[in-house]
């Protein structure tokens, strides 16, 4: 089980942040399977029957304790898979997080049982939906820079990507929706 030691309101916070943000046409690049590392605009990681795509992290304020991290996941494989765990030399731990309607309000929580990945589907990870969120962060994550994470799946093993660092959209500041 998830330890949830970072306050509600701190998560909350971070989870606003996601709103109102769109992947700025990145989808295109990185057509080839496998690692192509040597790119700093790769966004396309093949493991096992896993194509990883796209990850990006949320830039952060100084102080801000958590950050969300997104990519899109596709299963060309025959079997599900699941994406049990997230780790990052950032933050104390990651977490896989789910977005879901609470009464009336949307909240976000952690997937105890991972994230299945079905065969032959694609699960997107993307802002006010599902999501990696790294707690405690011991440093900012800088817009421009890049951070790495390690995915752990049932079948495909622990992948290590790297996730470009993004800023924050102007209109992503709606508190709404996220009280604790
Ligand atoms: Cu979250």
């Amino acid at each position: 089980m998830f330890a949830l030691r970072t306050t509600l309101a701190a998560t909350a916070i971070a989870c606003v942040t996601l709103n109102g943000f769109a992947i700025a046409g990145d989808m295109k690049h990185g057509e080839q399977a496998g690692h192509s590392m040597d790119k700093m605009d790769m966004v396309e990681h093949q493991a096992g029957d896993l194509m990883l795509k796209a990850p990006f992290a949320r830039a952060t304020l100084p102080n801000q304790p958590v950050a969300g991290a997104f990519l899109t996941i596709t299963n060309m494989g025959e079997d599900d898979d699941v994406l049990i765990s997230v780790s990052t030399p950032v933050a104390e731990r990651g977490e896989v997080h789910e977005m879901a309607m609470e009464g009336d309000t949307m909240k976000m929580r952690p997937l105890a049982d991972g994230l299945v990945i079905p065969a032959g589907e694609t699960v997107e990870l993307k802002p006010g939906g599902y999501h990696l969120m790294f707690m405690k962060l011991q440093e900012p994550l800088v817009e421009g820079e890049m951070v790495e994470a390690t995915l752990e799946f049932q079948n495909a093993g622990s992948v290590t990507l790297p996730f470009s660092i993004q800023g924050k959209s102007a209109k992503a500041m709606d508190h709404s929706g996220h009280g604790s």
